[in-house]
């Protein structure tokens, strides 16, 4: 009843306290200040220390590839000004919703090219042609994150291409809300979690070199996380919630055999293992912060987009719920965002200057002014995040 009260009345939203400070909405469009406007990006300076090895790494390839392939961090204009080359971003899961979203909105930039990391490849061709993309400013190539061999097919012809990496988006999901049984991927582990995030863990680990070596100004690992994985908002407390435990399924390997599918080692429940696979992916952009930055200059974030109701993320769920969804979230919630402006919103979280900081989880208030958000307890656990990088490294064969 307290979350149907809160429904009505967004501005008296109450959950129970979680450790010891209290509980925050910040995460709801109804709460927030933006934090962004003091950081400022200082890309010269980054430009130069990066370029010699950069040009080291690229330059024996660089003749044997395409024409969109750029030598340098800078390409002279015909009136002689130099300008920054075209940034090379993947984004997994390019063919619908906000990955397509943010593919139009960096495409229409001019300034990316944008690498769509797509299951389907003639959806996600016709999906860009609809969008309106020209074809100079991307390029479709196949990835099914349900499939570590695929992932690893992914990287290496990626690595073939060429081309520099300047950002990663980790974007793709799948959700099943109405799933009795678990269903599994190649490897045999939860599908959501195996795809979400164990697919994502294998296809950052292995390009993160490529990013390391680009000698863009601002190089970015992004890894698409949501309020209803953080049990400190209103919408993470509407059941069933998330939930890692003590990872005892996810030390079994998630295969509903011996172990459990699910990371917390109880019953399968798909719209669990969802909110639990967004933990997992805020768990380990924080663990690759504390890991790499220092050493690699790469920025790691994560964000909440807004409620995105219309896109195709809700498909299996039944008919009733995607009608009365977007309604739900417009007019009762207001967290409701539509898919261009979320495209816009995690197009800033690529490109935008001023989101330099790493380690952060971004969110958006309601006059969409991107503000430093906080996490739950338990997906902010650094023991938590440690533990799962290191299952996770087992179970996609990097340990
Ligand atoms: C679980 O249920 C599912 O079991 C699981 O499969 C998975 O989907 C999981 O988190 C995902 O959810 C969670 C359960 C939470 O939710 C529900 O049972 C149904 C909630 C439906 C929410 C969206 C539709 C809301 C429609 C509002 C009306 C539309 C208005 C249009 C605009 C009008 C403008 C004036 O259950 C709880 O946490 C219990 C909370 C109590 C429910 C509070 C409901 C408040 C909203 C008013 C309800 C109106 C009744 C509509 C019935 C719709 C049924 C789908
Ligand atoms: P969509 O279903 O529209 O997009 C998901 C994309 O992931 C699709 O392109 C889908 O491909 C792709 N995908 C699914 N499985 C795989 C796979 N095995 N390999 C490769 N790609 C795959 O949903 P959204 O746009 O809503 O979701 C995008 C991200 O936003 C997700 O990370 C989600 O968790 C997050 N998010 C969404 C919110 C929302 O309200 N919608 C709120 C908060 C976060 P295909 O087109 O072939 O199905
Ligand atoms: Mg939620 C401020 C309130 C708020 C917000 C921002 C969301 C976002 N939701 C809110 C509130 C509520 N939701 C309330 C009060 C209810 C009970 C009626 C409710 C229910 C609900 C359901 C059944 N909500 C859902 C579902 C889903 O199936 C979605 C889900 O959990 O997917 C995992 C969902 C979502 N609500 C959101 C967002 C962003 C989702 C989409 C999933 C995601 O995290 O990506």
């Amino acid at each position: 009843m307290a979350l149907q009260a809160a429904a009505l009345v967004p501005s008296t939203f109450s959950v129970p306290k979680e450790g010891k400070s209290g509980a925050s909405f910040k995460d709801s469009s109804l709460f927030g200040v933006s934090l962004s406007d003091h950081i400022k990006a200082d890309f010269t300076s980054s430009a130069s220390r990066c370029k010699r090895e950069f040009n080291h790494r690229i330059g024996a390839v660089r003749a044997q590839t395409t024409a969109t392939a750029t030598p340098a961090i800078t390409r002279s204009t015909v009136d002689g000004k130099k300008t920054l080359r075209k940034g090379s971003v993947i984004i997994t899961g390019a063919s619908s919703g906000l990955g397509l979203a943010t593919a139009k909105a960096l495409a229409e930039t001019g300034k990316w090219h944008v690498i769509m990391a797509c299951r389907d490849f003639l959806k996600a061709e016709r999906a860009a042609k609809s969008a309106g993309m020209s074809k100079e400013n991307y390029t479709i190539m196949h990835l099914d994150l349900a499939s570590l061999d695929s992932v690893r097919q992914f990287v290496d012809s990626y690595k073939r291409s060429g081309r520099p990496l300047d950002v990663l988006v980790c974007n793709a999901a799948v959700y099943q809300p109405t799933a009795k049984e678990p269903t599994f991927t190649a490897e045999g582990f939860e599908l959501s979690v195996g795809t979400n995030h164990l697919g994502h863990f294998l296809l950052s680990r292995l390009l993160l070199d490529d990013l390391k070596q680009s000698d863009y100004p601002s190089k970015r690992l992004i890894i698409v996380g949501s309020i209803t994985g953080n049990t400190n908002t209103l919408a993470g407390n509407v059941p069933p919630k998330a939930n890692l435990g003590d990872l005892r399924g996810l030390a079994g390997g998630l295969n509903g055999l011996n172990s459990s599918a699910m990371i917390d080692g109880g019953d399968f429940d798909g719209a669990k293992a969802y909110k639990d696979s967004k933990v997992c992916n805020m768990l380990t952009m924080q663990e690759f912060h504390r890991r790499f930055h220092e050493e690699t200059g790469i920025t790691f974030a994560s964000l909440y987009p807004g409620c995105i109701a219309t896109t195709g993320l809700f498909r299996e769920h039944i008919p009733l719920f995607r009608l009365l969804f977007p309604p739900f979230q417009k007019y009762i919630t207001k967290g409701f965002v539509s898919e261009e402006e979320a495209g816009k919103r995690l197009a800033q979280v690529v490109s935008d200057p001023s989101l330099t900081k790493s380690g952060v989880y971004w969110s958006w208030n309601k006059d969409s002014a991107s503000f430093e958000n906080q996490l739950s307890q338990e997906a902010s656990d650094q023991d938590k995040a440690r533990k799962i990088w290191e299952l996770s490294e087992k179970l996609v064969g990097l340990a």
